[in-house]
Parts: C-alpha cells; structure tokens; sequence
C-alpha cells in the first residue's frame, strides 16, 4: 500500500455526509445520495445481497467473467494495470488478478475507508507479487489524470451495474471522466444490468430475508451514529418500485407515522406516508446503453451478454481517439 493515497483522506467524509443529508432532507422531495449506504456496516450488508438467491446481478455478472476472463489477452496482451473505482470487496476482480499473466498493479477505489483498507490487506497476502494501491475516494468527483505509467496497458474495471446508480446524463458525464481519469488510451470493462422484467426486478430488491430492507435502513443507522440524529428504524420502512418510464428501481424509506426527527441540530418533519428517496438503480436498455457509450467516446470491442435469467452485459471498450 502507498501512503500517499492519504491525500484523498483530506476529503472529510463527516463534513461531506453532513453537507448532502442537511441538503436531501431540506429538499421537498426528500433524498440521501445512495453512495452513504457505504460504511463498513453497509458494504457488509451489500456482500449479503449479493449472496441472496433474487439478487441475480452478481451471480449473472460472474458467470460472464468467467467466460471472458480467458479471452481477455487476446485484445489486451500486456495488460499491467487495472483501475476499479468503487471496488467494495474487489471479489469478482481476483479472477482478473489471477488470469493476466502481465499485470504488476491494482488500484481498488472506494468511498468506504476502512473496508477498502481491510480488503487490501488481503489481497497483498493473496497476491504478493502485485502492487495494490487503494485509493479513498469518491469515484464520482475525480476527473485529474491518475499519472499512470504511459507504457502500461490499462484497464478500467467497472462491474456490478454501479454505472445503474446514475441518470443518463450523469452516467455519461462519468464515463467521460473516467477516460480522463486513465489520461491515455485505455480500456474500460463494464457490467450493467439491462433486465425490464418488473417481478424479477422486484424480487432483487425485495429479497426475502430482507437484507435490502436493512442495507436500505443501514444509512438512517449511520446518520444517527455519525451525526447525532435520532431517526427510529421502527418507523421507516424499506420500499423498492419500478419506474418503467424511467427505466429505474426506486429504493425509498417511507415514514409510517407523523414524525419529526432531529439530524445536527436541524428538526425534519415528516407526514406519515412521505418517503426518503435513496437509490436509483437504472435498468438500461441496451440500444440506450450502447448509445451513452458511443457519446462519451467509448468504442465497443465486445460484449458477452446473458439473455437467459437476464438482460445483463458485460462490455469491453475502448477509449475512441
Ligand atoms: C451496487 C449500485 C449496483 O443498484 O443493484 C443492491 C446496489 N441496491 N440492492 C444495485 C443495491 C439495492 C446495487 N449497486
């Protein structure tokens, strides 16, 4: 690991997620930014979701990785690094990490602090011949040239639908950033998640043993430890809906009575039945997809895509130009 990455801890979180939870509460349509539900108690509560058995994204995106995995240096032959903005557990990279016989260095990036550090620390003991070079950042807000190494073959690693969590103009704007990000020509493997099947959407997000419903409640729980609020758990209840005009799940928590709650020092009053938007999770369909792609000068190399228990596609780009 590379203590220089501290610079980026000079972003402090605790101001940060006081600034965006005064502003999304203030707001008559009430929201939290979904990238809070990542504390250690939240990206462990995610690791569970993606172990239930509705919540076929992870299990999808695998199975494609696995097939491509092989492949993969016969368009990239001396790949040497692979850059993963919002890694979480960086689970689904170790069979990339194993698989390309060049590759010196990983760089995991994730807005989590501490489980971006624990999961680095088993990947140097899993993977002692490689640099890993975890990055604390909000992915979403880092637009410098990394200064990568210009000999270097690299690839952006950018799997789990994370691209879902941004509108299409965002999302656009993000994968512009994130070729200048790499600051040379690169390449960009991608997971998104394509499926408009409303009841399989639904049961993802509605799993039975109910860990969305506390990963969802996880950020109220955080806001309470973090800043002194006193939200009641009891009292919000986890919701997740399909927008099919917008081609998105909705996570909401609904507040089931009239309540007031107080965060920082600011009361927030709430009718029974508002709700607190947390998450989008956009469903693009694939000709809209390949089309944001194409607008942020992404050049389509491949795609594997299973069409069987989803619309989920695995793509393989590169930087146009
Ligand atoms: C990590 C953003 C891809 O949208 O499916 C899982 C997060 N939210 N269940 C997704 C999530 C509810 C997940 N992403």
């Amino acid at each position: 690991m590379n203590a220089n990455n501290d610079a980026y801890l000079s972003l402090d979180h605790h101001t940060l997620l006081a600034r965006d939870v005064i502003a999304g509460l203030s707001h008559p349509a009430k929201t939290l930014p979904c990238k809070w539900f990542y504390d250690v108690a939240g990206s462990e509560l995610f690791e569970q979701i993606t172990e239930t058995p509705e919540y076929y994204l992870t299990r999808v995106e695998t199975r494609l990785l696995l097939e491509l995995t092989p492949r993969l240096s016969d368009y990239i032959p001396h790949l040497a690094l692979i850059i993963e903005p919002g890694s979480g557990s960086s689970n689904k990279t170790r069979m990339l990490l194993r698989s390309q016989p060049h590759l010196r260095e990983y760089m995991p990036m994730d807005i989590s602090t501490d489980f971006l550090y624990a999961s680095a620390v088993r990947l140097e003991e899993e993977f002692p011949h490689l640099k890993i070079n975890p990055i604390v950042c909000d992915f979403t807000v880092l637009t410098e040239p990394l200064g990568i190494d210009e000999t270097h073959q690299c690839l952006i690693f950018f799997p789990g639908s994370t691209i879902g969590n941004f509108g299409p103009e965002e999302a656009r704007h993000l994968l512009k950033n994130i070729r200048t990000m790499a600051g040379k020509p690169c390449w960009l493997l991608i997971g998104v998640d394509m499926t408009q099947d409303a009841p399989r959407l639904l049961a993802a997000y509605n799993d039975k043993a109910g860990i969305t419903d506390k990963f969802n409640k996880n950020i109220l729980a955080r806001i309470n430890r973090e800043l002194g609020a006193n939200f009641d758990l009891e009292k919000f209840q986890h919701r997740a809906i399909f927008n099919r005009n917008e081609h998105r799940i909705e996570m909401h928590l609904v507040s089931t009575v009239a309540q007031t709650v107080d965060v920082a020092g600011n009361q927030y009053g709430f009718e029974a039945g508002e709700f607190i938007h947390t998450e989008n999770s956009y469903k693009y369909p694939k000709t809209k997809f390949e089309s944001l792609l194409h607008d942020a000068g992404w050049l389509v190399e491949r795609a594997w895509e299973d069409t069987g228990e989803s619309d989920f596609g695995v793509f393989l780009l590169r930087s146009a130009g």
